[in-house]
């Protein structure tokens, strides 16, 4: 059995099963890419709730992991050399689990820098600009009365849906017929932007037929379903 004591983040989060991949999350856009991730690869894990709400992500324990104090992060007690590897950044620990898993990634190396290229868009691009869009449409931003910020976020994040939209054009995901990490990455957030940001008007996501035909598509498999409520809130 793995012993993963070494690790501080094991004492407020206490594994149950130390042999299976453990994940430190909440079903944010940026959490959810890694609980898919691992339904979608059948990897057995064991997930932790990380309650912002009462403020874990700035624990001692938590930050021992990752010190940039944001979720998901993971502790692997089987990582390369068959040592415990502790990741976060979702993007890394998508790239890290495809790897793993052998799954979700082009096993081409041009198939696979196009796919690490496309998931970079969502991490640099997607991810940040889209959670100004939140900020300044839906949480406390939304009572400035200067709209100008609000404003150069919705005009960012529509160019960037318009990117992704070309890409689409033709092609059922990211990368062509197969579903990978740089889909995993970017519907979330997608999903995010225009159900509970309620940002669809504003970024007349209408006019993105390609983008909201693949995240129906993406919506509909088994393991997004499943990844979109890990960890349960109220575990
Ligand atoms: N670039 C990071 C962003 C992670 C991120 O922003 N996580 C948010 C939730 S979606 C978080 O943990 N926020 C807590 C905080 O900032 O205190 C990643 O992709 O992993």
């Amino acid at each position: 059995m793995a012993d993963l004591s070494a690790f501080a983040v094991t004492r407020k989060w206490p594994p149950q099963y130390p042999d299976r991949l453990q994940l430190y999350s909440l079903p944010t856009p940026n959490g959810v890419k890694v609980s898919i991730m691992l339904e979608e690869t059948g990897l057995p894990y064991e997930p932790h709730l990380v309650r912002f709400d009462a403020g874990e992500q700035m624990s001692p324990e938590f930050l021992s992991l990752n010190p940039n104090n944001k979720i998901p992060a993971i502790l692997d007690p089987d990582g390369p050399d068959g040592k415990p590897l502790a990741l976060f950044e979702s993007g890394a620990i998508l790239i890290y689990l495809a790897e793993k898993s052998g799954q979700l990634m082009p096993r081409d190396a041009a198939g696979r820098y196009e796919t690490i290229q496309w998931l970079m868009f969502q991490m640099s691009g997607i991810g940040p600009m889209f959670g100004q869009v939140g900020f300044f449409h839906k949480f406390a931003g939304k009572d400035y009365a200067d709209k100008r910020p609000r404003d150069r976020y919705v005009a960012e994040s529509k160019r960037l849906l318009h990117v992704l939209d070309q890409r689409l054009a033709g092609r059922p995901w990211i990368m062509g017929e197969a579903c990978s990490i740089a889909d995993i990455a970017t519907f979330p957030w997608v999903n995010n932007l225009i159900g509970f940001y309620g940002a669809a008007d504003l970024v007349g996501i209408t006019a993105f037929a390609n983008v909201t035909r693949a995240l129906q598509a993406f919506l509909a498999r088994p393991a997004v379903i499943r990844g979109l409520q890990i960890p349960k809130r109220d575990a």
